[in-house]
């Protein structure tokens, strides 16, 4: 814009073409037209810039979903306690595929285990205020038997059920 400014002032001299302002006119002009090839070049880089900048956005997105997909298939972690002779709670829920972490913890003051037949899953029996835990994928929707395997915990009530909808 100051280029601009300057000829304005130059066609308004009283003194007429012939006078120094004309040499300062044309060096006006001269720098101005550097000025604008430098303009465009800066605006040619910012065009540049914004587009590296468009593929970087566009690799963070990507990179962003990626996260958002792996994070979908993190285990779900669920946590169980035992005692004489109970679990709590008695009834886990989970999504069918979706991995998960089942955490027992032994409050009770004997030894226990938790036991899913139907998926293959049994932890150690483990001893009173330890825990212990197991990863699986249940994989069909049903209702899947918990039991505690230590002789006689089952028959005294420990027992549960997963459910994978
Ligand atoms: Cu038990």
């Amino acid at each position: 814009m100051a280029p601009l400014q300057v000829c304005v002032t130059i066609s308004a001299d009283p003194e007429g073409p012939k006078s120094p302002a004309l040499t300062t006119g044309w060096a006006a002009g001269l720098f101005s037209w550097a000025f604008q090839k430098d303009w465009q070049a800066r605006k040619q880089r910012e065009v540049m810039d914004v587009r590296k900048w468009s593929v970087l956005g566009a690799a963070l997105l990507v990179a962003a979903a990626v996260a958002v997909g792996l994070a979908g298939t993190a285990p779900a972690v669920l946590k169980i306690t035992a005692k004489e002779f109970a679990f709590e709670p008695k009834e886990l829920k989970v999504k069918a595929g979706q991995p998960v972490k089942l955490v027992l913890e032994n409050k009770g003051v004997i030894e226990h285990d938790i036991v899913l037949e139907k998926l293959g899953v049994k932890t150690a029996a483990i001893q009173p205020g330890k825990s212990v835990e197991v990863t699986f994928t249940a994989k069909t929707k049903g209702r899947y038997p918990i039991v505690c395997s230590v002789p006689g915990h089952k028959e005294a009530g420990m027992t549960g059920t997963l459910v994978v909808e």
